[in-house]
């Protein structure tokens, strides 16, 4: 495995703030990297083993165990570069969806150099609940369709996710306001992330 600590900017956030609709929109821009844990879960095999351990937590709204959501992630990001398609040394990665628990962000330590955390915020649970209800209609997601399950996940964000804003230093969290049209929240984004690629990828993007 590379030794590269992948340079990298994570948009934190509970459920419904926008995470992975904003980081789809940044992974088509040049130079960024968009990878979100979700897909990546959503991507198993569902007959599969790994699939399988995925729904069991997901479906309940639970977070996946932490060696396991670690070890996929390390071993998908291997591949990408591997591959080719994700290169450390042009892309600013943004993780959407990872470390989510102490713990994980603790075993990522090793593997990046966090250079901006991305908090999209917002006080008001409901219109997070009102966003992925609409969505289940459209997407077929088992964890978004019932609102228990989905008020499960707001409380698994504030339990479990939430502390991990403590394991970076508070000049590494930008607060981003995480209500208004997409294009308004994307406008936020990007007055964050496009300094920052600015400044460490600006060879690579000359
Ligand atoms: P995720 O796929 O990360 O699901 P999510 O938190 O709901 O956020 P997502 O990014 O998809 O939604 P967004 O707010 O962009 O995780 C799913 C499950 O995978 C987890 O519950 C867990 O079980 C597991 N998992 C993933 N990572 C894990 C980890 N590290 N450890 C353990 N388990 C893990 O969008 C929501 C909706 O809002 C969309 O319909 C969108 O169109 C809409 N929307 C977005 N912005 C809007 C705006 N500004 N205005 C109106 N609507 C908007």
């Amino acid at each position: 495995m590379s030794d590269v600590r992948y340079k990298s900017v994570l948009f934190f956030g509970a459920p419904g703030t926008g995470k992975g609709t904003q980081g789809a929109i940044l992974g088509r821009v040049p130079g960024f990297f968009h990878l979100s844990t979700g897909d990546m879960f959503r991507g198993l095999d569902k007959e599969s083993d790994l699939g399988k351990e995925f729904l069991k937590y997901s479906t309940q709204g639970l977070l996946v165990p932490d060696e396991f959501t670690v070890r996929l992630w390390e071993q998908h990001m291997q591949e990408l570069v591997d591959s080719g398609d994700f290169d450390p040394s042009i892309h600013l990665l943004i993780l959407d969806g990872i470390p989510r628990t102490v713990q994980q962000a603790g075993m990522m330590d090793s593997r990046i150099e966090v250079l901006k955390v991305v908090h999209l915020s917002c006080s008001d649970d409901e219109q997070m609940v009102d966003r992925l209800i609409k969505r289940a209609k459209s997407s077929g997601r088992p964890d978004d369709a019932k609102e228990d399950v989905v008020r499960r996940r707001l409380e698994v964000y504030r339990a479990e996710t939430k502390p991990v804003l403590d394991h970076y230093s508070s000049g590494l969290i930008a607060e981003v306001n995480a209500i208004g049209s997409p294009a308004q929240v994307l406008s936020n984004v990007l007055s964050v992330v496009a300094p920052i690629q600015a400044e460490h990828f600006a060879n690579a993007l000359a």
